[in-house]
C-alpha cells in the first residue's frame, strides 16, 4: 500500500469513527498540506479557509510557547468550531475539526492515537495497520470523570517469554527510549511512573522479573502479591512466544488467586516477518474473552495507549 493510501485511510477511518469531525488536515510545520478528508463536499471550501486561518493562529503561538515541541495536543473554540492540533512528531500537525457539540476526550483520544500513526508514516517508519484498534474505541468513549478523585499507588507485573520485550515495553513508556541491545533481567527490576486523569493521580508500579523461572520461584509469590494488573507480552515474530502466553498466565492464576485484570501485548510490531497472524490473534481474543493489541517498544507504535487502557482496567471504568 502507497503512503498516500495509507493516509486515506487513517483519516476516512478516524472520520467514520466520530460522526462530530468535518474535517482532518495532516500539513507540515510550515502549512504545506499534506493529506486531508473533508466529510461534507459542500462545505469544503468555507473549512479548508477556517481551519487554514485558525492553523496561522495556533502555530504562531506553538512557536512562542513550545518551540520545537514535538508531543502537544491542544484544543480551541472558533465560532462554530472546535479544533484539534496534535503534533505528529517534530515535522507535522495533525489539524482535526468538529463541530461544538463534539466531545474534547473524545477527540483527545482518537487526535493522540491518529498523530503517533501520522509520525510513522511522515518518519517512513513501519505502520502495523491503518484501522484503529478496538481498545482506542473503548478508552476515546470511556468518561474520565468516573475516575476515583485521590492518590493511587498500583502495582502492575509483566509476564512472557525471555526477549519478548517486556523490559524494553517498560523503558519506552517511562523514559521514551529504546535499546536495541539485549540485556536480559537478572532478579527483580521495579520502575515508576505517574499518569494523571482529572483528579485522580495513578501512580503506577511495574514490576519485571527474571523470565527463567526455576531459578527464582521463591521469589514469584513476592512478584506476584498485590498486583492490580498484569501484561502478558509476546513477540509477533516467534510464535513460541504467543504458544506460551498460556503458560505464564496458568502460572500466575496457579500462584494467585485474585481476580486480575489481565492484557496481552503483541510486541515488535515494527518488524516485517510476524509469525502470529491477525487470525491466531482473534482467536485467542474470543477464547480468553480480552482484548490483544499490536504495540512496538522500537517505533512507539500504541505503548502509550496500552497503558493508558491498563489505568482504566485497574479501576474498572471501561
Ligand atoms: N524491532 C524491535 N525490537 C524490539 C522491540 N522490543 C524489544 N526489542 C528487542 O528485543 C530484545 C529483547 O528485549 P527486552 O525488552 O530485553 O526483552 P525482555 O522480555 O525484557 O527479556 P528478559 O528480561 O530476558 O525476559 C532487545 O534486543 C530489544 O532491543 C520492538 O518493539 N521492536
Ligand atoms: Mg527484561
Amino acid at each position: 500500500m502507497s503512503s498516500s493510501q495509507k493516509y486515506e485511510e487513517i483519516l476516512t477511518n478516524l472520520l467514520e469513527a466520530d460522526e462530530k469531525i468535518k474535517a482532518i488536515v495532516v500539513t507540515l510545520r510550515n502549512g504545506l498540506v499534506i493529506a486531508s478528508k473533508i466529510r461534507d463536499a459542500d462545505t469544503d471550501e468555507e473549512l479548508v479557509a477556517a481551519t487554514t486561518s485558525v492553523f496561522d493562529i495556533f502555530m504562531n503561538r506553538v512557536k512562542k510557547d513550545f518551540g520545537s515541541a514535538n508531543d502537544f495536543i491542544n484544543m480551541m473554540t472558533v465560532d462554530e468550531n472546535k479544533f484539534l492540533f496534535a503534533a505528529a512528531g517534530k515535522d507535522a500537525i495533525l489539524s482535526i475539526v468538529a463541530n461544538l457539540e463534539a466531545d474534547d476526550r473524545k477527540l483527545k483520544v482518537y487526535g493522540g492515537h491518529i498523530a503517533k500513526k501520522i509520525r510513522l508514516l511522515v518518519n517512513h517508519e513501519p505502520l502495523d495497520s491503518t484501522e484503529i484498534p478496538q481498545v482506542i474505541h473503548l478508552l476515546a468513549n470511556a468518561r474520565s470523570s468516573s475516575f476515583p478523585n485521590g492518590v493511587f499507588l498500583k502495582k502492575v507485573i509483566f509476564l512472557g517469554d525471555a526477549r519478548s520485550g517486556k523490559s524494553s515495553i517498560i523503558k519506552r513508556f517511562v523514559e521514551n527510549t529504546f535499546d536495541t541491545t539485549y540485556l536480559p533481567t537478572i532478579g527483580m527490576q521495579i520502575s515508576e511512573k505517574t499518569l494523571q486523569f482529572d483528579e485522580c493521580q495513578l501512580d503506577l508500579k511495574f514490576w519485571e522479573m527474571e523470565s527463567q523461572s526455576h531459578i527464582m520461584s521463591p521469589l514469584r509469590k513476592r512478584f506476584y502479591s498485590n498486583s492490580k494488573l498484569v501484561f502478558v507480552i509476546f513477540d509477533l515474530t516467534r510464535k513460541q512466544t504467543f504458544t506460551n502466553l498460556i503458560k505464564w498466565i496458568n502460572i500466575f492464576s496457579k500462584n494467585f488467586h485474585e481476580d486480575v485484570p489481565i492484557i496481552i501485548l503483541g510486541n515488535k510490531s515494527d518488524l516485517p516477518d510476524h509469525e502470529v497472524s491477525h487470525e491466531d490473534i482473534q482467536q485467542l481474543q474470543k477464547e480468553m474473552n480480552t482484548i490483544i493489541f499490536s504495540v512496538s517498544a522500537k517505533t512507539n507504535e500504541n505503548i502509550e495507549d496500552a497503558f493508558k487502557f491498563a489505568a482504566h482496567k485497574i479501576f474498572n471504568v471501561l
